[in-house]
């Protein structure tokens, strides 16, 4: 079974991961997962802590020159602004006694929308360092590492997971794509905006809404599109309700920090059609190879009965704004519950650009769960040949071709 867990604190000194499952023989280097750690980190909109942070990975275990050993995967990345918070957020009891209140840096007054009052109340604490320090999305970094090393996984399925922005606060990217064909969508223009989003002219209004925003001391939401395709049919299940992929997915990216909407395919425009006009009709198709089973249309957005159906899974995001604001909202001060201002910490104007980065480890980590159950395999050799004589099955009788 594959397991991904974090642990790491924003201001702390590292953020970690750890993946379990992974078989044994996987080709892995650090380059691999310091090209989505820079993915993540880049994105219009970011604040003064990505200027500090330099996101580079380290393995510190599982994997011996360049390839996994089947063992626990342990990799990690610094922290580079913790020299500035080595006192506030040092692991060790402070040296001479009682740390002054400064050295301490509280937050007395809880930001609306932030974890907060919650975690105040949860844990007991009086104030909310201890909360934000663990809630901050640069916990973000970790699951993009253990995911880059999902992704390597699935790449050797052939299956691939990108992610592009379609909106930020109002400005809504035009460009139309087929949700049957991931090719429909110029990935490389994704890569190359700002913002990760392949209209030009939407592109550059979210810059100008980003840079507007930050005027005003606001913040911006957004959402975010992940495509996976190379996915064979027959993935994830019905049998048990943990087995269905939808609920996977869905939790999945309901996870990320800030994400609080996700759809499958067009699910909500969905909701309000009849049927004959959502559930996408299968064709037989001469393809030069043989006859195939083949669909004119995704609504269903890859999955049906909690599996992939062999199109692209396509998943929508909606991702609220940030909730520190430098116009900062009501709240009020703990202890003594007085009205105030809340807490204005440095933080970023809109990172729907860096969420998707995220949204594509989590979705990476979920699918290559979902293969590592039905194909298994301690060795890479071993998932690989399971894999193959499935997907020769399904060939030979017409069920699906790889596209
Ligand atoms: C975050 C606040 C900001 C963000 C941070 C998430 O950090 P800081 O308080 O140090 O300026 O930049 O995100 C990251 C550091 C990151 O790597 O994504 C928050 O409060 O959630």
């Amino acid at each position: 079974m594959l397991r991904m867990t974090t642990s790491g604190e924003s201001h702390g000194p590292a953020e970690t991961c750890i993946v379990e499952g992974v078989p044994a023989g996987l080709p892995l280097d650090a380059s691999v997962v310091d090209r989505d750690l820079a993915r993540r980190q880049g994105g219009y909109g970011r604040g003064g802590r990505m200027a500090i942070e330099k996101d580079r990975c380290r393995f510190l275990g599982g994997v011996r020159h360049g390839r996994t050993l089947g063992s626990p995967i342990c990799v990690v990345v610094e922290n580079t602004d913790f020299c500035n918070w080595s006192t506030a957020m040092s692991p060790e009891p402070l040296p001479g006694g009682e740390p002054s209140l400064e050295d301490l840096r509280p937050v007395v007054v809880p930001r609306p929308g932030h974890a907060d009052l919650g975690g105040i109340a949860k844990f007991g604490f009086s104030e909310a360092r201890n909360v934000l320090e663990r809630a901050s999305a640069r916990e973000t970094v970790a699951r993009v590492a253990g995911g880059a090393i999902c992704r390597r996984l699935l790449e050797q399925a052939g299956v691939t997971v990108r992610a592009r922005v379609v909106s930020i606060g109002s400005v809504r990217s035009t460009t139309a794509a087929d949700l049957c064909d991931a090719k429909s969508v110029d990935w490389h223009a994704v890569e190359d905006s700002p913002v990760g989003c392949e209209d030009h002219a939407a592109s550059q209004a979210m810059c100008e809404a980003i840079d507007e925003a930050r005027r005003q001391g606001e913040s911006l939401g957004g959402v975010f599109e992940i495509w996976c395709w190379g996915l064979c049919p027959g993935v994830g299940g019905y049998e048990r309700f943990e087995s269905r992929l939808d609920g996977r997915l869905l939790g999945a990216i309901g996870s990320i920090p800030a994400i609080k909407g996700v759809e499958i395919g067009s699910a909500f425009d969905n909701a309000g059609r009849p049927g004959s006009l959502v559930h996408d009709e299968l064709q037989v198709k001469d393809d030069g190879q043989g006859r195939v089973i083949a669909r004119v249309s995704n609504r269903a957005g890859g999955l049906e009965g909690g599996m992939t159906n062999g199109l692209p899974i396509v998943i929508r995001a909606a991702m609220k704004p940030i909730p520190t604001l430098t116009t900062p909202l009501g709240s009020v001060e703990l202890p003594g519950l007085t009205q105030r201002d809340a807490h204005f910490e440095r933080s970023d104007v809109c990172a729907v650009p860096a969420a998707r980065v995220v949204g594509e480890a989590m979705t990476a980590y979920v699918l290559a769960g979902a293969y590592l159950d039905k194909f298994g395999g301690d060795s890479l050799g071993d998932f690989v040949a399971s894999l193959a004589a499935y997907e020769a099955r399904l060939e030979s009788r017409g069920l699906w071709r790889p596209s």
